[in-house]
């Protein structure tokens, strides 16, 4: 038996020596220390031995499973600990390897610029409201002093959906509403999309961004349109930019004006790019006309009010020094990049 159990050892080490699979690892326990195993058979035909043999055999078989079993266990951490080596090997991660670096998002030039329009006017207290893109005649003309075959129409032709139904030529339908619903003081700029079927070109588009506004109080005069009209152009311009109000004519002002700043390439001394007059034409503004706030219900002889409307495109580019309103709504990275 003794031959038995040192052939046994032998064995079981030559194999764990050989072994590196942690599923025949097991299967070698099983084998040799297992209920069915051969150190167990061993131990079980032990019944037939001498009293001075049995303590003696015993003794060397438990010596031989506890060397097996600490041999296995050697093992088991030997593979473990080379499977953890293999997986931090795979998992090596290359610091030092230049980066992928994201390429950061940013807002469109017209965004922008309206982003710095809006701040503007909510720190001098008005409200920012929008309205449908899809019309009735009424609130896009009618309301507005532009009745069926006025002229004015003609400089505002759009898309019609049907004979009452158009896409707004303007965002002053979003005023009506208002002044519809609220009562003075109203001070308020509404942005957004409006159309006209113009042909495109460099100052032309047949969809583009107006922001309008509106101030109706008791007591509100030209010198406050021309005071709050200022301090844009200041904010967006630089503080030592000026405006110029000429007399014009629109149908839902009275008296009305073109707005014109002074021009940033000379500051006021005449160039090619204000063609000599030291001023570029801007925006259109004027007095609400009184048959306009009649027709909204409120009482001409109380309140007065200025209103205003400014082509976003037409600051944009002025602010950027963009010579062709195209670039605006092609998405070229190349040109979107420079802001
Ligand atoms: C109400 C009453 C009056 C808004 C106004 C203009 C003059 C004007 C143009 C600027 C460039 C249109 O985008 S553009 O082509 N707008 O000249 N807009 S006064 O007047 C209003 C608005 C609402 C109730």
């Amino acid at each position: 038996m003794k031959e038995q159990l040192k052939s046994i050892e032998e064995r079981a080490k030559a194999e764990l020596e050989k072994v590196s699979d942690i599923k025949l690892l097991e299967e070698i326990r099983v084998r040799f220390l297992g209920k069915k195993g051969e150190v167990t058979a061993i131990l079980k035909q032990m019944g037939g031995l001498s009293a001075e043999e049995r303590p003696v055999i015993g003794q060397l078989a438990n010596t031989v499973r506890a060397d097996i079993e600490a041999a296995i266990q050697e093992k088991q951490k030997q593979m473990k600990a080379a499977l953890a080596e293999k997986k931090l090997a795979a998992e090596t991660l290359d610091v030092t390897l230049p980066g992928k670096a994201p390429r950061a998002g940013r807002p469109h030039p017209l965004n922008a610029v309206l982003a710095e329009v809006e701040e503007v006017f909510l720190g001098m207290g008005f409200d920012i409201v929008e309205g449908p893109e899809v019309e009735s005649d009424y609130y896009c003309f009618e309301a507005l002093n532009m009745p069926k075959h006025h002229p004015a129409r003609d400089t505002q032709d759009t898309f019609y959906i049907n004979d009452n139904v158009l896409l707004r030529t303007q965002t002053s339908s979003v005023q009506i509403r208002t002044m519809e619903k609220m009562k003075p003081p109203i001070r308020i700029i509404s942005p957004g999309r409006v159309y006209r079927s113009d042909a495109v070109d460099a100052t032309h588009s047949p969809l583009f961004h107006q922001i309008e506004g509106l101030v109706i109080d008791k007591g509100v005069t030209m010198a406050d349109l021309k005071g709050t009209l200022e301090l844009l152009m200041k904010r967006l311009y630089g503080e030592d930019t000026k405006i110029r109000l000429r007399p014009h004519h629109f149908p839902y002002t009275e008296p009305s004006a073109e707005v014109d700043l002074m021009c940033f390439n000379c500051h006021g001394k005449g160039c090619s790019m204000c063609k000599q007059e030291g001023y570029v034409e801007l925006l259109g503004a004027g007095m609400v006309h009184p048959k306009v706030l009649e027709e909204c219900g409120i009482d001409p002889e109380v309140y007065s009010g200025f209103a205003f409307g400014i082509g976003l495109e037409r600051i944009t580019m002025g602010r950027y020094s963009i010579n062709d309103m195209r670039l605006l709504y092609e998405n070229d990275m190349r040109f979107l990049e420079q802001f």
